[in-house]
């Protein structure tokens, strides 16, 4: 059976989408492509004052990026042709709260990067203050985006402002970096995975509860598919730091050794050990996947295509 067939029998009577299922379900370029051109639409353009602001934002949100988020979310949700652009919105709103937290986590005051997205941080290329600013704006316009999605009801779009807030905020990844940049000292792994759980997994999680949300499904398979989300953002933040050790930045597009005397799992357990805990993640992850009855091919191709971005083969 097809994709796109699959993905029609999964959510016969499951849900509130039922036509056609988009193309674009198994169409990972294209889906991106679309992703990309939306993200444009939906932020003011260069041109518009103050170019500064409109270029910063443009400048982090439109560079090269995996959109492993946004993606997550639309193959969960698993829109019909119908209901695409409405989906296609909310995943965009989680794509710029990521870009937010790319550009925060990057300033000299954080990480102090200088190379993000293959293209120099936003602080870098604006400045400190215009950075901020940007990373605000982004913020602001995605919940803006989230309340102006007619095509859903107002309960659903209500849902989904709560599950970002709660991602972001204190029991997220606000906590999480404060965690990463000030409370490092004698982590065990336990404490070091709490902290990839706030920085990373959080907003993983978030993903695929937008797209359960929107495809109306049941509690235990919304338990279970935020489950493969956790396990796959555990996965990511350890192949992240994996990479932040053995990779050249010109390979990654983006800064590396920036962990530096920061306990990460690389540094407790050794890359071999690391690697290990990356597999056991993805493993679990995908048990977690079956049990959410929601159709694992597209996922599992999501998978090997955004490690394989990060030049990791997985098992
Ligand atoms: C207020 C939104 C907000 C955040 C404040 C700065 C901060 C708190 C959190 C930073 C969290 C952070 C940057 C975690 C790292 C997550 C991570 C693995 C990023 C790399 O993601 P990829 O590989 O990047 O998906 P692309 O560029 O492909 O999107």
């Amino acid at each position: 059976m097809g994709e796109i067939q699959e993905l029609a029998g999964r959510r016969e009577g499951s849900g509130p989408l039922r036509g056609a299922p988009s193309p674009l379900l198994a169409d990972f370029t294209r889906l991106r492509e679309a992703i990309d051109r939306r993200l444009g639409e939906l932020v003011p353009s260069a041109e518009q004052r103050p170019q500064s602001l409109n270029g910063a934002i443009r400048h982090a949100l439109l560079a090269p990026s995996k959109r492993v988020r946004p993606v997550l979310a639309y193959l969960v949700a698993a829109p019909d042709e119908a209901s695409h652009a409405a989906v296609l919105d909310a995943a965009c709103a989680l794509e710029m709260v990521h870009t937010a937290s790319l550009i925060l986590d990057d300033l000299p005051c954080m990480d102090d990067a200088a190379l993000r997205r293959q293209r120099p941080t936003t602080h870098v290329a604006f400045g400190e203050a215009t950075a901020i600013l940007a990373a605000i704006a982004l913020m602001n316009c995605a919940y803006g985006i989230l309340a102006d999605i007619d095509a859903l009801p107002a309960e659903t779009r209500s849902r989904l402002s709560a599950i970002m807030a709660r991602a972001i905020g204190c029991e997220g990844l606000v906590a999480g970096q404060e965690l990463d940049l000030n409370f490092r000292d004698g982590l065990d792994r336990d404490a070091v995975e709490d902290v990839n759980w706030l920085k990373t997994g959080v907003l993983f999680v978030a993903s695929a509860e937008f797209g359960a949300v929107i495809a109306g499904l049941g509690p235990r398979e919304t338990a279970a598919i935020g489950r493969y989300a956790r396990h796959l953002g555990l996965a990511f933040q350890t192949a992240d730091d994996l990479l932040d050790q053995t990779a050249a930045a010109a390979d990654i597009g983006k800064d590396v050794g920036k962990d530096g005397g920061k306990p990460t799992l690389v540094s407790m357990l050794g890359v071999e050990r690391a690697r290990l805990s990356f597999e056991e993640h993805l493993a679990q992850a995908d048990a977690a996947l079956v049990e959410s009855g929601v159709s694992p091919e597209p996922m599992r191709a999501l998978v090997s295509r955004i490690f394989a971005a990060k030049g990791i083969v997985t098992p």
